[in-house]
């Protein structure tokens, strides 16, 4: 990948997403002039080779990294990060290829970081933000989990699970997004965590999300499991530094 000028660059993790990618990428384009990188990892649909079919046709700057098979979002997110962070210093963008999340907020996104921010977050749960066809239980986990996050960890942001967000590149580089390990919901929760505990200056802004009618869901027990150790680790490891700090005071 090398750097060519452009504002941002998109980097959409994705497995089994055939349906919707297509559609996601001509969104994209026709909202945003963006470089795109899509992280595949050997999706038996076929998807990475819909991608660069697609990328023929009609001359976008898009790129697949194709990888050997299923890894997982968190190490997806951070192979891409990486690769554009090698080519130079560009906003990052992350989002899901299964068009619950609309290119339209990709101006309002990236604008946020331009104009100073860190980080930049889609929110569904900020006056204005929505969330579309969750059932109930999903809307539940969601809202409490969120609350519990940012209880715990004192986020003071409403959305730390979204998935959709804008990254000044500096914040990358300052938070060390490689080492970061989680995956699923708890990466958008460990890199929020960073963010904050690094004194970034986050935006929030609101978002509908719309749940996926294509593909398949790889939420499992296993990812909302992790989130929640995540976060009664990262808890744990709060206090403990803030007694190490306070010389054994508290
Ligand atoms: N490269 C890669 N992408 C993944 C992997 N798991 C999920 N994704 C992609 O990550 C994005 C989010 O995954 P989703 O399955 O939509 O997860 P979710 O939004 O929590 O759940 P649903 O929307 O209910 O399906 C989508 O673009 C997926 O295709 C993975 O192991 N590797
Ligand atoms: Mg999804």
């Amino acid at each position: 990948m090398e750097s060519n000028g452009r504002r941002a660059v998109v980097v959409i993790p994705t497995y089994n997403e055939a349906g919707n990618v297509e559609r996601l990428l001509e969104g994209i384009r026709a909202v945003v002039d963006v470089e795109i990188l899509v992280v595949d990892d050997a999706s038996p649909d076929g998807t990475a080779d819909i991608v660069e079919r697609y990328a023929e046709r009609c001359g976008g700057d898009i790129t697949v990294l194709r990888r050997p098979g299923k890894s997982g979002l968190g190490t997806a997110y951070r192979a891409g990060f990486s690769e554009v962070l090698r080519a130079g210093d560009r906003i990052c963008v992350q989002m899901d290829a299964d068009l619950s999340h609309d290119p339209a907020y990709l101006p309002a996104l990236i604008s946020a970081v331009e104009l100073g921010a860190d980080a930049s977050l889609g929110s569904r749960y900020v006056p204005g933000g929505r969330i579309e066809n969750w059932p109930r239980l999903r809307l539940f986990l969601s809202r409490w989990g969120n609350r519990y996050a940012a209880g715990m960890l004192g986020l003071a942001v409403n959305d730390a699970t979204s998935g959709y967000r804008a990254y000044s590149p500096h914040l990358l580089r300052r938070i060390d997004v490689g080492s970061v390990r989680a995956e699923g919901y708890g990466f958008q929760i460990e890199m929020t965590h960073r963010a904050v505990r690094s004194g970034a200056r986050i935006v929030e802004v609101p978002i509908t999300f719309v749940d996926r009618v294509v593909g398949e869901s790889k939420l499992s027990h296993h990812i909302i499991n992790e989130a929640f150790g995540l976060v009664n680790r990262l808890w744990f490891t709060d206090r403990l530094l803030r007694r190490f700090r306070s010389g054994g005071r508290r």
